[in-house]
């Protein structure tokens, strides 16, 4: 870690606003939820937190104020001002994201053209354009990250003028990501939550013991090691009460009003699967658990009747495996027999575990976008980076998909250079992917170029450790240039001709940025037959 690393300064690591409560004696029952400032994306984590404790505990006072909706010169007045009017005992900060590496124009300008201009170009006047977005994208980060906690500061001082045993909680997918190094940034006492959050909150309503959750209090205990490998608390969730929802939040109506917005519902927690750059599988626990159907069912309605048409299925896999075919199958069909017309839904889906009725159900019931997640085109990658695809049955399944009748956009993902690459394994990804095309038409087949960007407790990062790339104690949210380099994952020897690629396919054109990177690739490269892309040698694992 670097002793130049803003967020390793010591300095904003305890300051305290007054003493901390280091045991909760009282239960806590004036809740204000506050979710930090975020791109719009409805709050679903803060919308089912309060509708669990409404149900578990329906004598406590709650409100949801999101900073989502405020306009940034505001934050600070709004959020004394949600604090004055509400006077809450507990203030429960969702914090759901943090890393921008993106291949979009994230909130800094594209973060990866940025990036890579600035490591990999080498006119002096692109690599000086790299440096200085570089440097605008690296201060409005840690900006950000200084602007939240001091809300947090200031949001429990506030709260403290009404009940001076007021507390502090913090969550979500953010908090969950980074737990560990959030602690130097957080004030003492404030009670840092990983995953769920569900029976925390139970417990700290009811006045219990919260050593036993996944959490840690910042300044008085420290997290327990593999704290994120603990499994959630068994919680079977039913259908979120919106009506309540509705009468503890006054700006309930921000994302009905602008009917683009996607409302996220879940319908399972969990992924069993491994994939080597995966931390969803660590976040929501290995063990897949479904939600009632008929409760998910009862909770689109509720949304639909208030004029929703759009819905996200929030699960970290729609379809974890074949054996969840069967409960997609049963909710598909139910949404389908329920007469509610006009939807459009989304989600992350293993297009490994389809069958040609479920596609026709995802057709009928209104699937408007679809993302094929590979990470790569060549067998033999995908086995090594223990994804546990069978890259010949996502093809079988995409052209039952086709035959369904999708016609709709089809985003394929590739992380170039996680493990192993070789001219040999992207010829192979070239192949597949024009297959992709043939299936269902060149231009409705997008290629997302991603770079992985490593996160902490993956394989990726033992893996990383294991090959001197990364050492133990570095700082997973540090933007500096040495570390985020590393982090944005595109190690030598391919690292620079992939930087090369894709600054000629920024050049050539930004708007179609990832056909144009495969275009590029199979003009320098050539392409392989698919037969050798489907076919993985049975080499050894790569050590990871
Ligand atoms: C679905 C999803 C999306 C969907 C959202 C669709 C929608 N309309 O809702 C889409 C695809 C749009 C998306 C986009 C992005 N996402 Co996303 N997404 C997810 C995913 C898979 C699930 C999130 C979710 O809604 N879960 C269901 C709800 C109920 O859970 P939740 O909000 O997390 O809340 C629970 C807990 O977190 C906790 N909790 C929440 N708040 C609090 C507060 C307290 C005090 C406590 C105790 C607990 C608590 O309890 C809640 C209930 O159990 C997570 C990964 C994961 N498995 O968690 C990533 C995740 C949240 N996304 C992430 C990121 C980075 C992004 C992007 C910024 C990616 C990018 N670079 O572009 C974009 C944002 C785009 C934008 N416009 O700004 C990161 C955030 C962490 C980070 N690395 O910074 C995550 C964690 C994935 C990851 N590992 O990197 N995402
Ligand atoms: S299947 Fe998806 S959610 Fe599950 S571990 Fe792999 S990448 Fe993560």
């Amino acid at each position: 870690m670097s002793t130049n690393d803003p967020l390793n300064n010591s300095s904003t690591s305890s300051g305290d606003i007054s003493e901390a409560i280091s045991t909760v004696s009282v239960g806590c029952d004036r809740i204000l939820y506050v979710r930090l400032p975020c791109n719009p994306i409805f709050p679903i984590g803060v919308v089912y937190l309060s509708d669990h404790i409404h149900k578990v505990a329906p004598h406590v006072q709650q409100n949801i104020f999101d900073l989502g909706t405020v306009p940034p010169l505001d934050f600070y007045a709004a959020l004394d001002r949600a604090i004055d009017k509400f006077q809450p005992n507990l203030l429960v900060f969702s914090w759901r994201d943090i890393q921008i590496y993106a291949p979009v124009g994230g909130r800094g300008g594209n973060p990866l053209q940025n990036a890579f201009e600035f490591y990999y170009a080498k006119n002096p006047f692109k690599k000086l354009r790299g440096a200085v977005n570089g440097l605008r994208l690296f201060t409005s980060y840690y900006t950000e990250l200084w602007r939240n906690s001091q809300l947090i500061r200031r949001g429990l001082s506030r709260a403290r003028r009404y009940h001076p045993e007021a507390r502090a909680v913090i969550g979500g997918g953010a908090v969950s990501v980074f737990y560990e190094q959030l602690g130097n940034v957080l004030p003492k006492g404030t009670i840092i939550s990983v995953g769920e959050g569900e029976s925390l909150l139970e417990r700290l309503v009811q006045g219990r013991e919260i050593e036993s959750d996944r959490c840690y209090v910042v300044g008085e205990t420290k997290p327990r090691p593999r704290l994120i490998h603990e499994e959630p608390a068994p919680i079977e969730k039913s259908a979120c009460d919106y009506e309540y929802i509705e009468s503890i939040w006054e700006d309930f109506n921000y994302y009905f009003r602008d009917r683009d917005f996607y409302i996220g519902v879940q319908t399972k927690r969990g992924c069993p699967h491994n994939c080597c750059y995966c931390i969803y599988t660590v976040i929501e626990g290995k063990q897949v658990r479904i939600n009632p159907t008929d409760e998910v069912i009862k909770e689109i309605r509720q949304l639909y009747d208030r004029g929703v048409r759009n819905f996200w299925f929030t699960d970290a896999q729609f379809i974890p495996a074949k054996k969840f075919i069967d409960d997609a199958v049963e909710l598909l069909e139910k949404v389908k027999a329920s007469g509610m017309t006009g939807i459009h839904w989304a989600a992350y889906i293993r297009a490994d575990n389809l069958t040609p009725y479920l596609c026709q159900l995802m057709v009928e019931t209104g699937m408007s976008y679809f993302e094929i997640g590979i990470t790569s085109g060549s067998q033999e990658l995908v086995r090594k980076m223990r994804m546990g695809y069978n890259l010949k049955s996502v093809l079988q399944n995409c052209r039952d998909l086709k035959s369904a009748g999708f016609n709709e956009l089809v985003s394929v993902n590739y992380s170039f250079n996680v493990i192993d690459e070789t001219f040999d394994t992207i010829r192979q990804t070239i192949a597949y992917h024009r297959e992709l095309e043939a299936i269902f038409g060149a231009d409705k087949v997008e290629p997302a170029i991603f770079f992985i960007g490593l996160q902490p407790h993956t394989h990726l990062e033992d893996y990383a450790f294991k090959n001197n790339i990364l050492k133990e104690g570095y700082n997973p949210m540090s933007m500096m240039p040495w570390t985020a380099k590393k982090l944005l994952w595109n190690p030598e020897p391919l690292g620079s001709f992939f930087g090369e690629v894709c600054l000629e396919a920024w050049k050539r054109d930004d708007d179609d940025f990832g056909r144009t990177v495969m275009n590029i690739l199979e003009e320098r490269l050539g392409r392989a037959p698919l037969e050798e892309a489907l076919a993985a040698p049975m080499k050894e694992l790569v050590n990871v």
